[in-house]
């Protein structure tokens, strides 16, 4: 399994052999099957229950790409999508890759200011949006950019749409009276623009391809046999709670369950009688889940054995997980594991996402690298490969799923993705005896708050704009139920003596509530930082 390359690096390789993947693009992948079960439902809203069969879901996103190039956008221009999650979400999502555009996801939790760096970073020439949360799309898009920017808005039935704007369903009805878009994409072109801090630093535009998105799709596909890892087939009802903005919803979930034909409940937001209430109503086969809805289905007294009646996989990942979690879940259910199995899956944003899936009954274990997934682990403090199990080392990864670069953004793309193509996830690991991996640290800045990304960067230059602080690091500490939270260290002005609460209450309306400070605000003295200015984040914690 261990490969020795020209430069003497010890290269892990997939036991599931290499990929074998289309040359096509990722909205044309996604409906190649369709034609086989037109009138299966493909998308249905879990709230008021609208639904796309797969030949109107397949016809929407052609309209909606004819009706944003009618909009004068070009190709390669970037449409922001600002949304939870709807079925209206997947059909913009694939629309703007069929007018030949590139996606901005946008998290539809942040505030104004959040979203308005985003939109700027990436240079948005249209947004789409939905009316629940449209007054804060919309104050972004004021501040900063310019009125004729076309304002798509997604009706979800609560609150309005601002003047001017245009009705998302205005683009399906009129796009079917416009002409086919001629387009002129490659597999190698950008389609998907996600945001990710990476190893450290602020958000970065992470540019996918069409060629990262479908041959990710496939190397989990081809990896299935090996793995004996629960297939995917046109009988799946699947619902989604995981945000589709981020990497995890988006080709991990939405993009490939649709391409098996599975049919997706959308759900805009978790709430345990909603979601309760999809799994009492539907004959759910698959749960995507990040840790806390584990505990969450351990836990909640709503959850009944019956809910996994059908369900034949329970995926796991963005955030680490104890076996111990799943082990209770099992005992409180007393389920089959062979039936209803539990994997993890360890993805990143960088790497389109997926590059390890579980393999069995090691609940703790990341599993192992997917076909055409390379891998290295490099000792921190020696920077020699490692090729014995047991030893840690920063996990590097190359394949056909890993991005392109950082927009903008050399010197980020230069220090994470190595002239030879290898990317530095900045997670540190190591393997057993039989291949399987292990995460137990993070050598990045980045935490993770409910699996969600909270780069302390961001806090971090907040904090410093508050009057009376004048040094401030940020670290994430354990949490029982969000794995992590954000605490804070600040070194304050002479003679100021602002409280914890003022500190907080700085911070409140400036970032979305995940990133909020929860582990608290310790006054010190000063920050440990080495000689070029860097915090020392593992001294702090
Ligand atoms: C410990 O979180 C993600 C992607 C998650 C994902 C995708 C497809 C999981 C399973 C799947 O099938 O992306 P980002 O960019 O938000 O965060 C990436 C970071 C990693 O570098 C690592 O630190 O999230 C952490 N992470 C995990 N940590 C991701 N998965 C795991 C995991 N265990 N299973």
């Amino acid at each position: 399994r261990i490969v020795t390359g020209s430069n003497n690096e010890k290269i892990i390789m997939s036991s599931c052999g290499d990929v074998s993947y289309p040359e096509t693009l990722i909205h044309e992948f996604v409906w190649n099957n369709s034609e086989n079960y037109p009138n299966h439902i493909a998308l249905e809203c879990g709230i008021n229950g609208k639904k796309y069969t797969f030949a109107q879901a397949k016809d929407a996103t052609s309209y909606i790409g004819r009706s944003l190039r009618n909009m004068g956008l070009k190709t390669g221009d970037v449409v922001a999508l600002v949304a939870p999650n709807f079925p209206d979400t997947i059909l913009s999502c694939l629309g703007i890759s069929s007018g030949g555009f590139i996606v901005t996801t946008i998290n539809p939790m942040y505030t104004a200011e959040e979203m308005m760096i985003q939109l700027l970073r990436a240079n948005a020439k249209a947004i789409i949006t939905s009316t629940s949360i449209a007054s804060t799309v919309f104050a972004a898009k004021r501040a900063c950019l310019s009125h004729k920017t076309p304002f798509i808005v997604i009706d979800d039935k609560i609150g309005s749409m601002p003047d001017g704007s245009i009705p998302f369903s205005d683009l399906i009805t009129r796009g079917k009276s416009l002409p086919p878009v001629n387009l002129n994409r490659t597999c190698d072109d950008i389609v998907a623009l996600p945001f990710s801090s990476g190893t450290t630093g602020l958000p970065k535009g992470v540019m996918l391809r069409h060629r990262n998105l479908v041959s990710n799709i496939m190397m989990v596909q081809t990896s299935i046999d090996v793995f004996q890892f629960p297939t995917s087939t046109f009988q799946d009802v699947i619902p989604a709670v995981l945000p589709f903005f981020h990497i995890y919803g988006m080709n991990a979930l939405m993009f490939p369950r649709l391409s098996f034909g599975a049919k997706i409940i959308t759900i805009p937001k978790f709430v345990p009688e909603t979601f309760i209430d999809i799994l009492d109503k539907n004959k759910v086969t698959a749960l995507f889940c990040v840790p806390p809805i584990i505990l969450f289905l351990t836990a909640s007294p709503l959850v009944k054995k019956h809910h996994f009646h059908h369900v034949h996989l329970i995926l796991c990942g963005a955030a680490p997980l104890a076996e111990m979690d799943v082990n209770r879940f099992y005992e409180k259910y007393n389920i089959d594991s062979q039936i209803c199995e539990f994997r993890q899956g360890y993805g990143l944003t960088e790497t389109s996402p997926v590059n390890f899936i579980g393999t069995g009954r090691k609940y703790s274990s990341i599993g192992q690298n997917i076909a055409s997934c390379q891998v290295r682990l490099v000792d921190v403090m020696t920077k020699k490969d490692i090729s014995t199990s047991g030893q840690t080392g920063e996990l590097w990864i190359k394949g056909p799923h890993v991005m392109k670069g950082y927009l903008n953004d050399e010197d980020a793309t230069k220090n994470t993705l190595t002239q030879d193509g290898w990317l530095k996830t900045g997670d540190i690991a190591y393997f057993d005896e039989d291949f399987d991996f292990y995460i137990t640290d993070r050598l990045k800045e980045l935490i993770k708050v409910k699996g969600f990304q909270v780069p302390p960067a961001e806090l971090e230059a907040l904090l410093r704009m508050h009057p009376d602080v004048e040094e401030a690091a940020v670290i994430g500490i354990p949490h029982e139920r969000y794995g992590e939270v954000p605490k804070a260290f600040i070194v304050v002005k002479e003679n100021k003596k602002p409280t914890e609460d003022d500190i907080k209450d700085f911070i409140k309306g400036k970032v979305s509530e995940y990133k909020q400070l929860r582990g608290g605000i310790t006054f010190v003295d000063n920050i440990p930082k080495n000689s070029s200015g860097k915090i020392l984040r593992a001294k702090m914690k």
